[in-house]
């Protein structure tokens, strides 16, 4: 197995670190058991915690204006690799890699897998992209994909899903995420019942085409590229197309893709209450699909969906695992900095969320303390947990703090010599 970081570093970053996070976790610890909590257990939650890295996420992004770009990105999806191995060798927290076809499509699926198994990581769900053509591609997705008027298009979008399975199988992974751009930008572009009916005929090949144990992620997006009607828009539509398609189909909930102010929390448990959620692209927003880092801007809105999944996997059991996933454009910070940070602050949530007494807190609700229900969540949101995540890292041979020991490794020195720029190579998306 190959380490990017060396362990000798690290060793003596969290040395040097010891002894003030031996006493901050003591302190801690001591403030937990008087509310009756135990430390250790917490700390072994936060072990077994994993988030998905994007391989898009690890290059600079941009917007509809500009990209600029950063220092040694990874030109091809090997980097990509190396880039999430960091990540998760500091971190501990990222083991997976969520990869994006065409542009990780690699020319041997076999080495790639290899690299990924040197490098201790694994492939979650592949995602396919019909929004946008690529070179020497027949049919442009100009006007729709898989709700395209033309069957000859709707077609070609439908094999291009079935072969990011089978290159999915390849990998190891067992989930295809389907997003579409597709949509209207006037009123009157296109027939919005027809342009659903389309889509659900062509996700119904692509389902035909999933291995037994492998499941279809359905992601909305409230609006952009379609500005006028997205035909996948909203947790409803989601909701009733992975209904109509069966029961490997489920819904995945992007934090970006609703209207301001929308409740997701409360969606995540109408859909966990259906068996209906797939999974998430964490990340965070001020305005829309902002794809800031994860807990950057509302940490509680975070928090609140933790909360949430902890109900749901307390009533149903070990058989209830959505996938979590990064989905973030980092571009104005280090990728890997960001993405570091961004898988702690989901984690913390994580965290947080367990520390809520659940059946103190029904008994709160079931007595109409809306108070102290109120407070229940809040002094649990409040709780610095820093101490955990930082023990849980230590523990399982990350750093105690990833961003400080990154910076002493001089690992964006060394690629950034490593890896000259190449014009247009980094195929960082925004999705
Ligand atoms: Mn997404």
């Amino acid at each position: 197995m190959t380490t990017l970081i060396d362990a000798g570093l690290v060793a003596d970053h969290n040395a040097q670190l010891a002894t003030r996070l031996e006493a901050d976790y003591e302190a801690l610890g001591g403030m937990l058991a008087r509310r009756g909590q135990d430390i250790e257990a917490l700390t072994a939650l936060a072990q077994r915690f994993a988030v998905a890295v994007p391989s898009w996420g690890v290059g600079t992004g941009g917007t509809r204006f500009a990209r600029f770009a950063g220092r040694g990105e990874p030109r091809n999806v090997f980097e990509k690799l190396d880039d999430c191995a960091v990540i998760n060798e500091l971190t501990r927290a990222t083991p997976a890699v969520s990869p994006h076809f065409p542009w990780d499509r690699p020319t041997d699926a076999k080495e790639l897998r290899q690299k990924a198994d040197d490098l201790g990581l694994a492939f979650d769900a592949v995602n396919s992209n019909t929004f946008q053509d690529q070179q020497n591609q027949e049919h442009t997705y100009k006007y729709g994909s898989l709700t395209a008027n033309s069957s000859a298009t709707r077609a070609q979008a439908v094999k291009h899903n079935i072969e990011c399975i089978e290159l999915g199988r390849e990998l190891g992974s067992k989930a295809l995420t389907v997003w579409v751009g597709d949509g209207a930008n006037f009123p009157g572009q296109h027939n919005l019942r027809g342009a659903l009916e389309r889509y659900l005929d062509s996700m119904r090949e692509i389902y035909a085409a999933l291995p037994d144990d492998w499941n279809v992620f359905i992601e909305h997006k409230l609006f952009e590229p379609a500005f006028y009607a997205t035909t996948i828009a909203d947790w409803g539509t989601s909701f009733a197309c992975a209904t109509a398609l069966g029961p490997k189909a489920k819904c995945l909930v992007d934090l970006g893709h609703h209207a301001p102010n929308t409740n997701i929390e409360m969606i995540v448990a109408r859909l966990a209450q259906f068996g209906k959620l797939g999974g998430f692209h964490f990340n965070d927003s001020k305005y829309g699909d902002d794809d800031l880092d994860s807990g950057s801007i509302n940490p509680f809105q975070l928090f609140l969906v933790f909360n949430e999944l902890a109900d749901a996997a307390l009533r149903e059991g070990p058989a209830f695992k959505p996938a979590y996933m990064l989905d973030q454009s980092h571009n104005v910070t280090d990728p890997v900095e960001s993405l570091m940070n961004s898988a702690v602050e989901v984690q913390r949530a994580y965290v947080q969320a367990a520390l809520v007494d659940r059946a103190q807190l029904a008994e709160l609700q079931e007595s109409n303390d809306v108070l102290l229900s109120a407070q229940a969540l809040k002094q649990a949101f409040r709780t610095d947990v820093s101490p955990i995540l930082a023990m849980a890292r230590v523990r399982s041979g990350g750093a105690a703090d990833p961003v400080a020991c990154y910076r002493a490794s001089g690992y964006r020195d060394k690629v950034a010599s490593a890896r000259p720029a190449k014009a247009g190579a980094s195929s960082s998306g925004i999705v």
